[in-house]
C-alpha cells in the first residue's frame, strides 16, 4: 500500500561537488531525507517498471535510509531495486552494477572522505543510466523541485533484510540484494593481470593497504589478500566501521599517518595504498616516496598500455582543471585528446561515453577509467600494481624515471577549512573582482601572464558551467588555483592549488613547499588571506 505524506520543503536541499553532504541529525528531521530522495525521483521521467541500485559506504545511518528509499522506490514505480548486502557497494561498485543490470540509475549513500557517526556526515547522491553522477542538469532540477516539494510517495512494508543474499519481493516490486564485492571483482579481474601481481607478491614484494575502516575494507580482503596473496597483516583497518573507527576515512597523509609513517620507516614494504569511506578515492606511497594524485594520473596513463585492459591504447585523457598539467604532458607524447574539466567526476561522463578519453583522473585523490562512470580507488592500486609487476622497478625508480622523461611538475595543495561562509564569498569575490587588473603585475619574484575564472563548456552537450575557480598564470609556467570546497558540511573551506614545473632533472630531489614557497606568499598576498579569515596558516596541507 502507497502512504502520500504532505510535507514543507526544506531550503537547504542544493547538491555540492557530489550530492547532497549534511550532518546526519539532519537527515534525521522528519520528512528531509524523505522530501531529497523525492525530488530525485519527481525530477526523472520513465522510471515506470525499471531498475535502481541502492547502496552506500555503510556510515550511521546507513541502513535506515537504504530501508526508506526501498520503499520510496516501490511507491514511485520502481520495478526492482539492486541492493549491496548489508547495504553496502563501493561508489564504483554500485556505478558497475547499475551499468551491468542496465539500470535505471542509483542511490548512492555517502559522505565520502567525511567522519561519520551519529552527530558526523551523511550524503546522498543520484547516478544516471550510464554509472556515472548526475550532471548539473538533474543536480539542477532536483534543487528547484526540492524548493517546491509538497509530498512524498512511500510504500508501507517491514524492513528488508539487507544481510540475506536472494531475490524478494515487497509490494509488487523484486528486491534482489547481492554480494557487493563479487561482480565488481570479475571486472577487475578482465582489466588487470592478476597472475602476474600473484607472482610478483609471490616472489616477496610487499603490499600494504589501509581500508581505514570504511567500504573497501571487503574489497581489499576478497582481492588483494584471497586473489593476489597480499600478506592479511598489511592490511588494516579492513573492517568498515558506522564511524570509520572515529577518524575520517580521507586517504591523505594527515588522516593515513600510520600507512605514511609505515611507507617512510625502516623496512618499509615496496607499495602502500588507501582508500577512502566509500572506495572511489586513492592513496599511493611508494617505499620512502609519497606519489601526488597528479603525478600518479600522468604515470597511470603513460604506463597503462601495460594492463591487459588498456593494452589497445588510450583514446585520450582527461583531468580536473585545479589538477595539475602532469597528465597534458603525457597526452601530447601519446599524441592524444587532453580535457581539462570542472571539479567533480560528473564532468568526465558525456566525455567517456563519447570515447574521448579513457583514463580520467583529479587531484583530489581520484582516478578512473572508461570501465564504470565513477572514479575507483582500488582500480588505481591495482593498475599500479600490474605496472610495477610487469617493469619490476621500485615505485621510486618508476616515478623519477617519469620526471627525467617528462618533467617534474612540483604540486600542492593548501586547505584552509571551517571558514566562515559570507568572509570566504567575499574573499572570492574580490579576488574575481581584480582579475583583469592582473596581468603584467609583480607579486615577489612572480610575474603575472594572465588570470581568469574557469568556465567549461562540455564538448558533447554543448552545457556551459562558470564560475568554477580563479586561475591565475605566472611567466614561467607556474600556476595558482583558488576555488571554495564543494563537499564539506560546517562553513566554507577555500582550497588553494600551487603548481611549478620543472623539467631539469637535476631539480627534481627538492623540497616541494620550499619549491613552492614563492607561489605560496603570492597567494596570501593576492587573496589578501588573513584579512578575510584571520588565519595565517592552512589547516590541512597536501
Ligand atoms: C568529490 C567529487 C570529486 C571532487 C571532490 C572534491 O569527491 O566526486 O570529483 O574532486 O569531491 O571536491 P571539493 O573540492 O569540491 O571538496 P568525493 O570523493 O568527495 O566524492
Amino acid at each position: 500500500m502507497t502512504r502520500t505524506v504532505a510535507i514543507s520543503p526544506f531550503p537547504d536541499q542544493k547538491p555540492g561537488t557530489s550530492g547532497l553532504r549534511k550532518k546526519v541529525p539532519l537527515f534525521q528531521t522528519p520528512g528531509y531525507t524523505e522530501a531529497f530522495i523525492q525530488s530525485i525521483f519527481d525530477s526523472l521521467e520513465g522510471m515506470e517498471g525499471e531498475s535502481l541500485v541502492i547502496g552506500g559506504d555503510g556510515r550511521f545511518y546507513n541502513r535506515d535510509v537504504i530501508q526508506i528509499a526501498i520503499r520510496m522506490a516501490a511507491a514511485n514505480g520502481f520495478g526492482r531495486v539492486v541492493i549491496g548486502k548489508g547495504g553496502i557497494l563501493s561508489t564504483p561498485a554500485a556505478s558497475h552494477l547499475i551499468r551491468k543490470r542496465q539500470a535505471f540509475g542509483g542511490l548512492i549513500l555517502s559522505a565520502s572522505h567525511n567522519p561519520g557517526g551519529p552527530t558526523e556526515d551523511f550524503g546522498i547522491k543520484y547516478n544516471i543510466s550510464n554509472g556515472g553522477p548526475a550532471p548539473e542538469k538533474i543536480t539542477d532540477a532536483i534543487y528547484a523541485r526540492s524548493r517546491t516539494i509538497d509530498r512524498y510517495l512511500i510504500a508501507e512494508f517491514d524492513d528488508v533484510d539487507l544481510d540475506k543474499i536472494g531475490d524478494f519481493e515487497a509490494d509488487g516490486m523484486a528486491i534482489e540484494v547481492v554480494d557487493p564485492v563479487a561482480e565488481y571483482a570479475e571486472l577487475m579481474e578482465t582489466l588487470f593481470d592478476f597472475d602476474a601481481i600473484r607472482a610478483h607478491v609471490a616472489g616477496g614484494f610487499r603490499v600494504a593497504f589501509d581500508a581505514m575502516h570504511a567500504v573497501t575494507g571487503p574489497y581489499a580482503r576478497e582481492i588483494l589478500v584471497r586473489r593476489l596473496g597480499v600478506d592479511p597483516a598489511l592490511v588494516i583497518n579492513a573492517f568498515p566501521l558506522e564511524d570509520f573507527g572515529g577518524h575520517h576515512p580521507d586517504p591523505n597523509l594527515v588522516h593515513a599517518k600510520q600507512l605514511y609513517d609505515q611507507m617512510m620507516g625502516p623496512d618499509a614494504p615496496d607499495f602502500g595504498a588507501a582508500s577512502d569511506g566509500d572506495g572511489d578515492r586513492n592513496l599511493v606511497i611508494g617505499r620512502g616516496i609519497f606519489v601526488t594524485p597528479s603525478d600518479s594520473l600522468a604515470i597511470l596513463a603513460a604506463n597503462a598500455h601495460l594492463a591487459p585492459g588498456y593494452k589497445a591504447g588510450l583514446k585520450g585523457i582527461a583531468r580536473s582543471m585545479p589538477t595539475s598539467g602532469a597528465a597534458d604532458r603525457v597526452a601530447a607524447k601519446l599524441g592524444v585528446e587532453m580535457h581539462e574539466t570542472p571539479t567533480g567526476w560528473k564532468f568526465f561522463g558525456n566525455l567517456l561515453d563519447a570515447g574521448r578519453c579513457t583514463i580520467c583522473g583529479e587531484e583530489s585523490a581520484g582516478a578512473g577509467s572508461d570501465h564504470v562512470r565513477e572514479k575507483d580507488g582500488l582500480w588505481a592500486i591495482l593498475l599500479w600494481l600490474n605496472i610495477l609487476a610487469v617493469r619490476r622497478q621500485s615505485v621510486r625508480e618508476i616515478v623519477h624515471g617519469h620526471w627525467a622523461e617528462y618533467g617534474r611538475t612540483y604540486y600542492s595543495r593548501h586547505d584552509y577549512e571551517a571558514l566562515d561562509t559570507e568572509s570566504a564569498n567575499q574573499l572570492m569575490a574580490a579576488l574575481d573582482g581584480k582579475l583583469s587588473l592582473l596581468p603584467g603585475r609583480k607579486v615577489g619574484s612572480l610575474t603575472i601572464e594572465k588570470a581568469d575564472n574557469f568556465a567549461y563548456q562540455d564538448p558533447i552537450d554543448g552545457s556551459v558551467s562558470r564560475n568554477q575557480g580563479i586561475r591565475i598564470f605566472f611567466e614561467g609556467g607556474s600556476r595558482l588555483v583558488f576555488r571554495l570546497s564543494g563537499t564539506g558540511t560546517s562553513g566554507a573551506t577555500l582550497r588553494i592549488y600551487m603548481e611549478r614545473y620543472q623539467p631539469d632533472p637535476t631539480r627534481h630531489d627538492e623540497e616541494t613547499q620550499s619549491v613552492l614557497a614563492p607561489l605560496i606568499l603570492a597567494a596570501r598576498d593576492l587573496a589578501e588571506i588573513g584579512k578575510w579569515t584571520g588565519r595565517d596558516a592552512p589547516t590541512v596541507i597536501t
